[in-house]
C-alpha cells in the first residue's frame, strides 16, 4: 500500500494486509521491540476489532479504517500518569476535527464523551486507549517513558447502511462525504488527516508539559462535545446509573453532571443522549 501523505507524519507505518486487532497487534509489537513514539500501525481488513467493555468493533473488509497509534509521552512525575487520561479524548478531538474536514459545512460532527464521534446523532467513528507498560532498561532509554498508551481509532469510510452493524452507525459515503475513487488515495486522505490532527494536539499537550489547560486542549474538547447541555444517563462501572444534565469538561478530563444542584464528576462510564439534537 503507498500512503505517502501518511508515511511523512510518523517515524514508523506499519501498514498491514489483514490484522486481528490492531490495538493487540501494536501492544505485542511494543512488548517485543522498541518502539519510537508516534508508531502507527493500520489497516483496512482489520478482522477482530475490540470495543470497549469487551465488545466488537465491526467492518467489512476496505470499507473502514483501523488504526492505532503509539503514544509515549514523557512522564516527569506519579502525577503525570494521571493525565494520560486525556489522550483518548485527545484521539476522538483529532478523529472529529478530521470528520469535520472530510465533510465540509454544514454537518453536526462532535464527540460523544468520552470519545464517540457522531456526525447528526450517528457513530462514524469509535476510540479504544490502552495502557501498556513497556520494558525499562534500554527500551525506556532510548524512547523515553516506560508507560506507552495505544490509541485505536475505527473510522467507518464507505459502509452502504446495510454493511453497518448497527442502526446507531454511520459511514463517510453515507454522510455524503466525496472520497477518492481509488482506495490507495481514499486511505491516505484519511489516515494523513488523521495523524496531522493528532500530532498537532500531542506536540501542544506535550510541549505544555500534559497540562490540558495550558495546551488548550480541555477547551478545544469542550467546545467540540455534543454532550454538554444535554439530559444524559450515565452507566458507570458497576453498572449503577446517574441522570443528570452535562454540564462541563473538568480539569481531569471527567465529564461534569448536575442534578438537583449537585455535581457529579464522571470518569469512566457509558454516556446515553436522552434528547436527540
Ligand atoms: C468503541 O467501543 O467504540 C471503540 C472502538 C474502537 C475500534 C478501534 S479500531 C482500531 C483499534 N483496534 C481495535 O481492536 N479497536 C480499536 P464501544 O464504545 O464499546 O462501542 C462498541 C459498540 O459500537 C458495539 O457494541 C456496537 O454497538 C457499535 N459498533 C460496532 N461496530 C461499529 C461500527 N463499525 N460503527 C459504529 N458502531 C459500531
Amino acid at each position: 500500500m503507498h500512503l505517502p501523505r501518511s508515511s511523512k507524519l510518523t517515524p514508523n507505518l506499519q501498514w498491514r494486509e489483514a490484522a486481528g486487532s490492531t490495538n493487540l497487534e501494536l501492544i505485542q509489537l511494543v512488548q517485543a521491540e522498541p518502539l519510537p513514539d508516534f508508531t502507527v500501525l493500520a489497516t483496512a481488513n482489520q478482522q477482530a476489532g475490540r470495543g470497549r467493555s469487551g465488545r466488537v468493533w465491526e467492518t467489512a473488509p476496505n470499507t473502514a479504517l483501523a488504526i492505532s497509534v503509539l503514544l509515549r509521552p514523557r512522564l516527569d512525575s506519579q502525577e503525570d500518569m494521571s493525565k494520560l487520561g486525556w489522550l483518548p479524548l485527545l484521539g476522538g478531538l483529532a478523529m472529529s476535527q478530521t470528520v469535520q474536514e472530510l465533510l465540509g459545512e454544514g454537518h453536526e460532527t462532535g464527540v460523544k464523551w468520552p470519545n464517540d464521534v457522531l456526525v447528526a446523532g450517528q457513530k462514524i467513528c469509535g476510540v479504544l486507549s490502552e495502557l501498556v507498560p513497556l520494558n525499562g532498561g534500554g527500551d525506556a532509554s532510548r524512547f523515553g517513558s516506560s508507560v506507552g498508551v495505544v490509541i485505536g481509532a475505527g473510522i467507518n469510510l464507505s459502509q452502504t447502511r446495510e454493511q453497518l452493524p448497527v442502526e446507531t452507525a454511520t459511514s463517510l459515503t453515507l454522510a455524503g462525504a466525496e472520497l477518492p475513487f481509488s482506495l490507495e488515495e481514499r486511505f491516505d486522505l484519511v489516515l494523513s488527516g488523521y495523524l496531522e490532527r493528532l500530532s498537532y494536539w500531542y506536540q501542544r499537550f506535550t510541549d505544555a508539559r500534559l497540562s490540558a489547560v495550558v495546551s488548550g486542549l480541555r477547551q478545544a474538547v469542550i467546545d467540540n462535545c455534543v454532550t454538554l447541555g444535554q439530559p444524559v444517563r450515565a452507566i458507570l462501572p458497576g453498572d449503577t446509573e446517574q441522570l443528570g444534565k452535562a454540564v462541563t469538561i473538568d480539569d481531569s478530563g471527567r465529564l461534569v453532571l448536575e442534578a438537583d444542584g449537585v455535581v457529579w464528576p464522571v470518569a469512566a462510564g457509558d454516556i446515553v443522549h436522552l434528547r436527540h439534537n
